[in-house]
């Protein structure tokens, strides 16, 4: 027998207080692939630590290519190119490293180089690789751009430390490119964008996403993960927020969407995240509860998302989503002009 009255039974029941989104009960936005991890050290044809943070692109032949961030056992990071024809499996893996620091030219990669972001740019006809170049000063982001992963045009740290997760948009926003960055300043760790003319000399900056702040599970630390995706209703970025515990940091994915023209608006911005570390590759590694993306590749129907990124700082993993589904659910789990302020 009940001992308290329920009142959905009551005539002209008030609506119940819902918890937060559960008359909106989420669907997986993204899947894993069951055959993770793609991608780990055993795979590498010269010993290495760990292989994790890839960028990603589809090449004209069809092919997947991941260039992988590769840890070797010195500690320091340089890129490596793998290629394979599904982007799951089978994958080719250059026999040497395919981008390595070179610290006499350029000294800001003292300690390696990092987490490259892949921008396809058609008017250049070339792909631009946003990096992360580490040395005393701290993280930097790098710049250089290759039309077959074999040559690279390196055009050296355009964003001086401390600054990490950056990634190129593949157009010229009113005749100026445009890159997403993540500067570390007095008022934390947000998301900017900054203008330049010739990819080389960079202003206009201006923050576009703020980490929130208190219990959020993106508080006090955010950044781009893979490139911006550019959709009719505007660029769709998938970033990273950390939230620090006292068992360490979790790395989570959330969702924003920025005007195509004016990209420093922010349009949407999911409140919960969607993506977080939850299997064994993704809980425990060298670093454990990570999950970050660098790149992603989207199907022949415009659609689906293939989203590769690092498990724990230690493998590489895929997840599958569509982006119309993840459009569909900013419309309802977003609040809107909360770039930044907040
Ligand atoms: C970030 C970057 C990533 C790394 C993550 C978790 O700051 O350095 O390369 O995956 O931390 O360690």
């Amino acid at each position: 027998m009940k001992s308290f009255i329920d009142p959905a039974e009551l005539p002209n029941a008030p609506a119940l207080e819902q918890p937060i989104q559960s008359a909106r009960v989420d669907p997986a936005l993204f899947t894993r692939y069951s055959g993770n991890p793609i991608l780990t050290r055993q795979n590498w044809p010269y010993p290495i630590n760990s292989v994790f943070n890839a960028g990603a692109v589809r090449l004209p032949d069809g092919d997947t290519l991941l260039l992988c961030r590769v840890e070797d056992r010195t500690g320091l990071s340089h890129l490596c190119a793998a290629r394979s024809a599904n982007g799951i499996d089978n994958w080719r893996i250059d026999a040497k490293p395919t981008l390595v620091a070179n610290p006499r030219d350029y000294p800001e990669e003292i300690w390696g180089i990092e987490d490259p972001r892949i921008t396809y740019v058609p008017e250049l006809e070339q792909y631009a690789v946003a990096y992360t170049s580490f040395a005393r000063g701290g993280p930097g982001v790098s710049l250089a751009l290759t039309r077959d992963f074999k040559s690279f045009e390196r055009f050296g740290v355009i964003m001086p430390p401390e600054d990490k997760d950056a990634a190129l948009l593949p157009r010229r926003i009113n005749g100026n490119w445009a890159m997403i960055h993540r500067p570390v300043t007095s008022t934390g760790a947000h998301m900017w964008i900054s203008y330049s003319p010739d990819l080389r000399y960079w202003g206009r900056h201006k923050v576009i996403l703020e980490a929130r702040r208190g219990g959020w599970w993106d508080a006090n630390k955010i950044g781009l993960c893979s490139p911006p995706i550019e959709t009719s209703k505007g660029w769709l970025m998938i970033y990273h927020g950390v939230r620090q515990t006292a068992a360490g940091s979790i790395y989570r994915l959330g969702l924003a969407l920025f005007d195509l023209e004016r990209p420093e608006i922010c349009l949407k911005r999911g409140n919960a995240w969607i993506f977080g570390p939850e299997t064994s590759y993704e809980r425990a590694g060298d670093v454990s509860d990570v999950v970050f993306p660098c790149g992603q590749t989207i199907g022949a129907d415009g659609d689906t998302i293939q989203l590769y990124y690092g498990a724990a700082d230690s493998s590489m993993a895929l997840a599958t989503g569509s982006t119309r589904a993840l459009l569909a659910w900013l419309d309802l789990n977003s609040s809107a002009g909360v770039g930044t302020a907040n």
